[in-house]
């Protein structure tokens, strides 16, 4: 017996000693000093050794446990080292290496012109409107002295959603639904930005879906003079006092008289090109006084009351604002195009 345990101990020394992780550590003592670990299991025999060699093995088995239970607990505390110093090597951070770059990102050229259009008109005391892009018929036509049938509906042809339903195709219907809310009392004084669709077909200067920003103002003794005013300020801020503007005109059947706003070319300066199909003049925005039955149908007296509306296109003032030469820049999401509006170099 004396000779099993003293193997029992080199061997389980060795296997200690080569033990590479705390797992491996944790079976060896399972193994050797379990419950039904050959070192118990010797205890246990006991019973059947004589009188004199029985205190003498169980001093030996006990010495056996002692020392492979201390150098099991040795070589632990060795692995445990080892395991942290290992664990911070792993996640060593190097100070020195360069940083990964964070790509900023910023507003598309049309939400900054959308802004900077706002900001002029809430400067001149005008609040924001806001209206659905899937709208009723009633709002977008009828509304506005339109009614079905009428041919000048063919001036903005229209997805229809049902017969009654469409997405807008002009940002007039909000111009209808403010003046329903305020029922025939004014002053109004909005501008009201959105996007808009048209069964056109794409091209330099068009697109099907395109934003509009619409501007109305109801008072008493509005007059034809205060919207050139309103329109020749607003053209001198967003482009420079050098750029010529041209009032032709023109007809809407919710305005009476109608104009529509032209803007010198931003590409030839006038001289003629593709872009302004040789004319040297782009349009953006179609205006004029409030159709007296358009103001009765919202319940505005037209002998109290009168007033101006314009519609713009969002697009056209961008491609003028910056020289951009095709409408379709702004849709087709070229990281090329949109990082010349850098706003944070
Ligand atoms: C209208 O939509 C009228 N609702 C404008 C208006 C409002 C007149 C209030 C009177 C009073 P028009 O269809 O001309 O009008 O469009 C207005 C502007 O939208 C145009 O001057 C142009 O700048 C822009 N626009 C029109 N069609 C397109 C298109 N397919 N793509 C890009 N921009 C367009």
């Amino acid at each position: 017996m004396e000779e099993q345990l003293l193997q029992l101990k080199q061997d389980a020394l060795v296997k200690v000693k080569e033990a590479c992780d705390l797992k491996e550590l944790n079976d060896i003592r399972v193994a050797y000093l379990g419950k039904k670990g050959p070192i118990t299991e010797a205890l246990k025999g006991m019973g059947k050794l004589s009188a004199e060699e029985r205190p003498k093995m169980g001093a030996l088995a006990n010495e056996v446990r002692g020392a492979v239970a201390s150098a099991i607990e040795e070589k632990q505390a060795v692995l445990e080292k080892e395991a942290v110093a290992k664990k911070l090597a792993a996640e060593t951070l190097d100070v020195t290496l360069p940083g990964r770059p964070v790509n900023i990102g910023n507003h598309h050229p049309l939400t900054r012109v959308v802004e900077e259009v706002e900001d002029l008109f809430i400067g001149m005391g005008y609040t924001v409107a806001e209206g659905p892009e899937v709208e009723k018929d009633y709002y977008n036509f009828e509304a506005l002295n339109l009614p079905k049938g009428h041919p000048a509906r063919d001036m903005q042809d229209s997805f229809y959603i049902t017969e009654d339903i469409l997405l807008r195709t002009h940002t007039s219907p909000v111009q209808a639904r403010t003046m329903e809310k305020h029922e025939g009392k004014g002053p109004v004084k909005i501008i009201c930005p959105g996007k808009v669709y048209r069964r056109d077909s794409d091209d330099a200067t068009h697109s099907h879906q395109f934003m509009q920003i619409e501007g109305l103002v109801i008072d008493e003794h509005i007059r034809m003079s205060d919207l050139k005013g309103t329109l020749n300020a607003f053209a001198k801020k967003l482009f420079g006092e050098d750029r010529e503007i041209r009032l032709r005109p023109s007809f809407f059947p919710f305005t009476e008289p109608s104009v529509e706003m032209d803007i010198s070319c931003m590409i030839c300066k006038g001289e003629g090109c593709s872009v302004c199909k040789r004319t040297g003049w782009i349009e953006i925005l179609g205006a004029g006084m409030v159709h007296p039955n358009v103001l009765e149908m919202a319940g505005f007296d037209s002998k109290k009351y009168s007033g101006f509306a314009f519609g713009m296109g969002a697009e056209r003032i961008a491609m003028l604002k910056y020289g951009v030469d095709d409408i379709r820049h702004f849709y087709t999401n070229d990281t090329r195009f949109l990082h010349q509006f850098h706003e944070h170099e």
